[in-house]
């Protein structure tokens, strides 16, 4: 049985029998959280853990997520990479924010298998840095058999010498953290300093690793290791590519197939060196160890072809947006982060059903992780560049100096979304964009109708 199902590529673990609800309970509060034996930091996060809790659910599954705030500011929750309405996205311009003491009920289809993550879209360069993210996997029978799965979120912080959050002070280290991003020298996987992760000699396993971090690009190393890439932001690659390094930039996904190993071996899950352009150099530095055991069988069948992903449109397909991101030095703050010459920005309409090719043109001379909400596009073109492999992404690094340009298609989901810079000291300083999706049949009344919905207050 178990044979055949490999043969035609289905996992006999994640075999669905009908479509289900997916509740799950969310409170964001404040707490204290040890990072490492004797290491406790004041954190704000969900159910009193760094991460969050993992929400799982099957593909054509509803979920429904109750967010309790307890915190003493209003906050909200995005669903990052997830093809929710409108209405759920969990933006400013979504939603009315979360009061303190309110409870807002998100609720939505999922009708992608991927690796996908939340985290607070409210003040979120103190929010997201304190600790309010977690993972949210949905999986699907098509996904590739392992022998286990692991779920990686890597984030740093920057603590002071008592483990309190620094917050950025006098004008030279502010500039630099508006510059950068405010990265840090805690490194945690998931929530933890200097873990040892156990795998057994023989195994295979699935690692789902998020980059939740505000500004730190992780460039993957295991030690040397070669590992194949399966999947990234919108689910599974249509084949496994074979590396040793790999970059994930803030708000990126990338799940890898790791191993076998041989029993004995111990090496880092380390981030190589990757320079942005930034005021503080980058370093390269190990944010846990793996320790392979006792050999066990493998049941694990990565197979060549793990799906197929249809092009949406030809590399010299006819751009319909160009969008310039800029960096400017400002007399106010030192530097402004522009899209189109502007800061915080209103975009103009799309149309659903309307093929989208946008240009993304980084005239400046640093990285920007650009993440569009509530859709995946496909990178078609970079720098005149077809790229190598078809991915579906929600979040892509430009490069300094780079055109990308992205095809997507708004499908029936009318409403606000945003695009931005997933460095969130950028998006704070301005390199983001509101724009509509809007849907010419639907009256206004019932778009209201919508809007309001889903408000418990
Ligand atoms: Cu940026």
């Amino acid at each position: 049985m178990a044979f055949l199902l490999k043969k035609i590529n289905l996992n006999p673990k994640k075999m669905k029998n009908q479509t289900k609800v997916v509740e799950y309970n969310l409170k964001a509060s404040a707490f204290n959280w040890a990072i490492a034996a004797g290491k406790t930091i004041e954190a704000w996060g969900f159910n009193r853990q760094v991460p969050g809790p993992v929400l799982k659910a099957n593909v054509g599954d509803t979920m429904i997520i109750r967010v309790t705030n307890n915190l003493v500011e209003p906050t909200s929750v995005h669903w990052h990479g997830v093809c929710l309405p409108a209405s759920m996205d969990g933006t400013d311009g979504a939603q009315k924010p979360i009061a303190p003491g309110e409870i807002f009920e998100y609720r939505f289809v999922v009708r992608q298998a991927g690796t996908f993550w939340y985290h607070s879209h409210t003040n979120e360069t103190v929010q997201m840095e304190k600790g309010m993210y977690g993972a949210l996997v949905v999986e699907d029978e098509t996904d590739p058999v392992t022998d286990g799965e692991k779920i990686f979120m890597i984030d740093d912080m920057k603590l002071d010498a008592d483990n309190k959050f620094t917050t950025p002070g006098w004008s030279v280290p502010r500039v630099i953290e508006r510059h950068d991003g405010r990265e840090g020298d805690t490194l945690l996987l998931n929530g933890k300093e200097n873990s040892i992760i156990p795998i057994h000699a023989g195994h295979t396993e699935r690692w789902r690793l998020i980059n939740s971090a505000s500004a730190r690009y992780f460039m993957l190393h295991l030690g040397g290791k070669a590992f194949k890439i399966i999947g990234t932001d919108g689910g599974l690659l249509e084949h496994p590519r074979l590396v040793t390094e790999v970059l994930i930039t803030p708000g990126e996904r990338v799940d890898i197939a790791a191993g076998p190993f041989e029993e004995g071996e111990t090496f880092a899950i380390e981030s190589l060196v990757y320079n942005r352009s930034t005021f503080l150099k980058a370093k390269r530095q190990t944010f846990a160890t793996v320790r392979v055991g006792a050999p066990k069988d493998s049941v694990a069948y990565i197979p060549d072809t793990l799906r197929t992903i249809e092009p949406l449109a030809p590399h010299d397909a006819a751009i319909t947006r160009r969008i310039k991101l800029s960096v400017v030095p400002s007399f106010k703050e030192g530097l402004d982060f522009k899209v189109n010459e502007k800061v915080h920005v209103n975009d103009k309409p799309v149309k659903v059903g309307e093929l989208q090719i946008w240009e993304i043109d980084n005239v400046s001379l640093m990285d920007h992780p650009f993440h569009l909400h509530g859709f995946f596009f496909q990178v078609i073109e970079e720098n005149g560049k077809k790229p190598e492999y078809k991915a579906w992404k929600d979040t892509y690094n430009i490069k300094p100096r780079t055109k990308v340009k992205i095809a997507w298609m708004p499908d029936n989901r009318p409403g606000t979304w945003m695009y931005h810079c997933h460095i969130i000291e950028h998006h704070a300083a301005g390199m983001m964009a509101y724009f509509d999706v809007i849907d010419e049949s639907t009256p206004y009344s019932e778009k209201v109708a919508q809007h309001n919905h889903h408000h418990i207050l």
